[in-house]
């Protein structure tokens, strides 16, 4: 009875004040009535975590005894964020922790704001990462999520005269209450050494890997809680440490340095996330993290199945293993030597449990992200997982001569090790070989995959590909990250919706309705003044939430044309000059730059300057603004995706694997401009053409146009982009540094440039057109964007993990008490 839940909410109102108390006093010892707030937030941290204890003890049982099968997700980036806000409302402690709170003056959303991002991940990749494991535990998959403890994470961005600035991300600086460090079942990676080959009475070789060079792997294991179903799973973070403190007798002797030199080489390997979006770099430190994060997991579930185990039998039906790209791809070579080299198995019997367990995920199609490393480096820091490497490669060669007899060309395009002089291991091929499923990222990405980039792989294995669009979790990116519309969606639909998110198709027929359409905006507003807030505290420039809030936040990356958005903000702004009319606007970009691209941190310069001169100029005062939000994060997009009118999803086609910013805008009821690629195509299916501006090339025009481009002549042949790319030439924009705009400017109107912005420029003008026709219809624009929630619940990682479960990882839930 509502009395009987009266009661209850009281009593644990009050024994979470209590605990905070104790908690304050007893675990950090700080005096209740005078302390930072630092600790107030650990306090309340500690408070909730404490209600998760049970549950993870329960869960972590269930899986390793009871689960008749499981799933590793290996991965080199989790993007979670922050973890408070989604403890609390997982676990369904909102409302007796805000009362709680409030007996003590607290607010909880005050508290919220003073945790640390866990950037663990550079952009979709790694968040994709974090919205799975929310989603397996709030199925009730026994999912374990395995990755790095990095001590820094995705470096911090500061904007200083229009340049990126990069500091390091001191995230673990205060503490980190949400992990527990687990030292008993810390194991040994090993790097470095030779081979000896060894022969057996039997007559048999075996091989050894010796004098090595160990590193001691350090589990810290963080909590994911499902949505309120008792489930919390675990993340495994590995963080790296010297296997002897250090060398004492050195030591005693007065070489201090060299006495901690293994100690600081050990613990160099999880000290810091690489910061590349998209591309590799081939730099050995990678490689080693790489291999550290795959040994170490592998060691730990065979452990784990050991347990219970004396053999291997079984193993194949009880494990997958989902490799989050080619970054753990080392998995397929190292389960092989761990099976071979120290248990004993035979080659057959460990590659058929190891092509039984093994699946991929491929997450791009830039040449520049496909991993390659020299078969001289990987030969010299991993002997042994490299011989494996070799014998699995004889082995597909001879395969391919009696499955593809005499295809030459297409037996060096598969090897898993190219026919180079400098041989480089390619770890896409490996990853395919070593796998019974291969999977990209949305429906177009994965046709792309199987009739082109693996092509060969796909004729020879058909029926190992196969698609699994990607999705967000509902959870963090429209109940807690907006809470009105949540609100307003608990009282429509009741509050089922959370973990039924189809049940967002009945807000259709409401898109009409002239009280429904009222609410709608009223929330909206309220959501773009508090983005107006956040702009205003980052970057001093005030904007208006009547304004049309036009956004584009990911990583800054050519492909992902940047640039197309604020040459339409100069396209409106010299419009404005000349006196035509645009309704008012506010197009906000941010985005990290890897350090060593040099194009994308000119285009964050050139967005800077663009808006430089817009923001001061009086004569567009409340019409136009352009702003770049410095040091965009997990927590800046909870803030940014409720907010926005207007999504820019505008990749060159055939670029962009998937997107999932796209989908948390979607969620959220914005309307997207969007190119036909990635999952752009199944959300304007979603939404319907009429409720999606679309614009641009598509695939197969990209690649019409390669050799026969001349943006010259398209430039030329419109007023518009002649006038554009004339203020640029006037030096409108230039800020004292006219040469490195002039470099972005230049290479965007080059007949080579491979992104092709100038050719789609013209339809993006016109599309934005479009866009502003809508806008100052409001009930329309209403209408569109409630119809973008309607219909986004396809998009939500609960089916994407249905999806995983259903075709590759045959998983049953686990029920546990609530
Ligand atoms: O699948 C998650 C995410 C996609 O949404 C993006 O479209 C894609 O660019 C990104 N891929 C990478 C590739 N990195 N590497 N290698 O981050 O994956």
């Amino acid at each position: 009875t509502w009395e009987d839940r009266l009661l209850s909410l009281q009593s644990d109102t009050q024994s979470l004040r209590d605990s905070v108390i104790r908690h304050l006093s007893q675990t950090l010892g700080r005096d209740v009535g005078n302390t930072s707030a630092q600790y107030l937030y650990k306090a309340v941290a500690l408070s909730v975590r404490d209600r998760l204890m049970q549950r993870w003890l329960a869960t972590r049982q269930t899986v390793e005894v009871d689960a008749p099968r499981q799933t590793c997700y290996l991965s080199m980036e989790y993007l979670m964020g922050r973890a408070l806000r989604n403890a609390v409302h997982n676990l369904s402690l909102g409302e007796e922790l805000g009362a709680a709170l409030e007996e003590l003056g607290l607010t909880l959303e005050k508290i919220e704001q003073l945790e640390t991002d866990a950037g663990l991940g550079n952009g979709g990749l790694g968040r994709l990462a974090a919205c799975f494991l929310d989603s397996c535990a709030s199925l009730g998959l026994p999912v374990t999520g395995y990755g790095l403890r990095y001590r820094y994470g995705m470096f911090r961005q500061s904007i200083h005269e229009g340049h990126q600035i990069e500091h390091p991300d001191n995230w673990l600086n205060e503490g980190h209450i949400w992990e527990l460090e687990r030292p008993e079942l810390s194991c040994s990676v090993r790097f470095g050494g030779r081979v000896e080959l060894l022969t057996q009475e039997d007559g048999s070789v075996i091989h050894r890997w010796v004098d090595t060079d160990d590193v001691r792997a350090v589990p810290f294991d963080v909590p994911v809680p499902g949505y309120a179903n008792g489930v919390v799973n675990t993340l495994r973070l590995w963080s790296s440490t010297a296997t002897h403190e250090f060398n004492l007798s050195e030591f005693n002797a007065g070489g201090y340095t060299e006495a901690v030199s293994a100690k600081n080489s050990a613990e160099n390997i999880s000290m810091v996330l690489y910061p590349n979006d998209s591309s590799e770099n081939g730099k050995a430190l990678r490689l080693r993290q790489q291999y550290f994060l795959v040994s170490a997991s592998l060691q730990d579930a065979l452990r784990i199945w050991l347990l219970k185990n004396d053999g291997f039998t079984g193993f194949a039906d009880a494990y997958c293993f989902q490799l989050n790209d080619t970054h753990p791809s080392l998995a397929v070579a190292e389960l092989m030597r761990l099976l071979v080299d120290e248990h004993e198995l035979s080659w057959d019997d460990a590659w058929s449990i190891t092509t039984r367990v093994m699946a991929y995920t491929n997450h791009t199609l830039l040449p520049e992200a496909l991993e390659c490393w020299s078969l001289a480096l990987i030969g010299g820091l991993l002997p042994r997982p490299t011989e494996i490497i070799q014998e699995i490669n004889r082995r597909f060669l001879r395969e391919l001569e009696e499955a593809m007899p005499a295809q030459l060309q297409q037996h060096a395009e598969m090897s898993i090790i190219s026919f180079d002089e400098h041989p480089v291991v390619r770890m896409a091929h490996l990853a395919i070989v070593g796998s019974f499923s291969i999977n990209g990222v949305a429906a177009l990405h994965s046709r792309l995959l199987q009739e082109g980039l693996f092509k060969n792989f796909n004729t020879l294995w058909p029926e190992r590909f196969n698609n699994k669009t990607n999705g967000v979790t509902q959870r963090r990116w429209l109940a807690y990250c907006n809470p009105l519309l949540s609100n307003l969606l608990d009282k429509v639909l009741g509050e089922q919706w959370v973990s039924q998110l189809e049940q967002l198709e009945q807000l259709a027929p409401m898109a009409e309705s002239d009280t429904f359409q009222s609410h709608w905006n009223t929330i909206r507003r309220q959501n773009k003044q508090a983005l107006a807030q956040l702009v205003a505290e980052r970057s001093g420039v005030i904007v208006s939430p009547d304004m049309l809030f036009d956004v584009q936040v990911k990583r800054m990356h050519e492909y992902k044309r940047q640039l197309l958005c604020v040459l339409h903000a100069v396209h409106v702004y010299l419009d404005l000059l000349d006196g035509r009319e645009h309704p008012p606007r506010f197009v906000l970009i941010a985005g990290k730059a890897a350090p060593g691209y040099y194009m994308a941190k000119s285009i964050i310069k050139l967005i800077n300057n663009v808006a430089e001169v817009i923001n001061n100029d009086e004569r567009v005062e409340g019409k136009l603004k352009l702003v770049f939000l410095p040091d965009y994060n997990v927590s800046a997009m909870e803030v940014i995706c409720p907010a926005a009118d207007l999504s820019e999803q505008v990749s060159t086609a055939g670029k962009e694997a998937s997107g999932t910013g796209n989908m948390k805008f979607m969620m959220n009821g914005a309307v997207t401009i969007g190119t036909l690629d990635g999952a752009n195509v199944e959300i304007r299916e979603a939404v319907g053409e009429a409720n999606f501006f679309l614009f641009g090339l598509t695939v197969d025009q990209v690649d019409e146009c390669r050799g026969n481009y001349s943006p010259a002549d398209i430039i030329a042949g419109d007023e518009r982009l002649s006038r554009l790319f004339a203020a640029f030439d006037d030096g409108m924009f230039d800020e004292g540094e006219p040469g490195l705009i002039r470099n972005v400017i230049d290479a965007a109107r080059s007949a080579h440039d491979s992104w092709l912005t100038v050719a789609d420029l013209p339809a993006y003008l016109d599309a934005q057109m479009q866009v502003e026709a809508v806008w100052e219809n409001s009930a329309e624009w209403t209408r569109m964007s409630i119809l973008n929630t309607a219909h986004s619940s396809r998009f939500s990682t609960d089916r994407t993990m249905r999806d995983y479960n259903r075709d590759i990882w045959r998983l049953q839930p686990m029920t546990l008490p609530e």
